[in-house]
């Protein structure tokens, strides 16, 4: 399908979604997060997909929320079409998503690469959450998302003054999982969903939900989930498999299921 402010490929068992208004830097509008949240359904729903690669273009991953369509809403056009809820899909989808980030990643831009589950930056990239320059705070998981990912100190310093940090310092702070040479970054990311997508997919989902769960639970309750997830996987013949093919010095051959 054509989309307006996305295009969407696939390259074998990844799916590939770039961000395209060139013009605006990636600026999140209400379509472009209306064509995302179509394409992530999409690769949710095909089989054939097992993990999600999400990146923009050199010069920016996204500069933040469209600032032209936010600067025209009234509290009441805000809150009364809970403006900011659609942004959570991204959040919500179970395949593993990789943000491959080049240039700006500012505000929403920054917030949506922390929904992803791995943030891969080429080395020009340059993230922050300047809303408070504009009078505003991060809307979309900003302030909680990356304090748990990066701690209040660096969180503090990032929201509260605007500053944007290069990628040397947020592979450092624990923003981004990787910092890559630019003209390598969408492959690199694409080569490790192609590895995220050939293995036993009900064991990428639990890792995935485990780990996502330490973000909203107490310790125990995160091992409780852990636990069960592990035993659990007992019941799939991957696992099995896995197991089995490792004693016979063998690569698996896994069926997702
Ligand atoms: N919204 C709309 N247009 C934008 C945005 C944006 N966020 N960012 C850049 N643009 C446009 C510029 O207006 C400009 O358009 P034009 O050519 O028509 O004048 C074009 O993109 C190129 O931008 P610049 O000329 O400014 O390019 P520079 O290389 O000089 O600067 C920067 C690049 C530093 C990225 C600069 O554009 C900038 O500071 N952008 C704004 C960054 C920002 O403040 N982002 C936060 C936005 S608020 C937010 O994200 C809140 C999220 C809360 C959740 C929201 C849910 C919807």
């Amino acid at each position: 399908m054509a989309y307006e402010t996305i295009i969407v490929e696939t390259r074998d068992a990844v799916g590939l979604i770039r961000l395209d208004r060139p013009k605006a830097l990636n600026a999140l509008s209400r379509q472009l997060i209306a064509d995302l949240n179509h394409a992530l359904d999409g690769f949710e729903a095909d089989d054939a997909i097992g993990a999600i690669v999400l990146t923009g273009s050199d010069k920016a991953f996204a500069a933040g929320a469209d600032i032209t369509e936010m600067q025209r809403l009234s509290y009441v056009d805000i809150f009364m079409h809970d403006f900011v809820a659609e942004w959570e899909r991204l959040s919500r989808v179970r395949k593993p998503v990789i943000a491959a980030v080049a240039g700006f990643a500012l505000g929403g831009g920054c917030e949506l690469a922390l929904m992803c589950d791995l943030v891969f930056a080429a080395d020009t990239a340059k993230f922050g959450q300047p809303e408070i320059t504009l009078g505003l705070i991060p809307g979309s998981g900003g302030t909680q998302r990356l304090t748990r990912a990066v701690g209040k100190a660096k969180a503090m310093d990032m929201v509260l003054t605007g500053r944007l940090i290069d990628a040397a310092e947020a592979e450092r702070i624990g923003l981004v999982s990787r910092v890559v040479p630019a003209a390598e970054l969408v492959e690199t990311a694409v080569a490790a969903a192609a590895k995220i997508a050939g293995l036993s997919r009900p064991a990428v989902l639990m890792a995935k939900e485990a780990v996502s769960r330490s973000f909203e639970t107490p310790l125990s309750d995160g091992i409780r989930t852990e636990r069960r997830l592990f035993h659990s996987l007992f019941a799939t013949e991957d696992a099995h498999e896995g197991m089995a093919a490792f004693l016979e010095k063998r690569p698996p051959a896994f069926q997702n299921r």
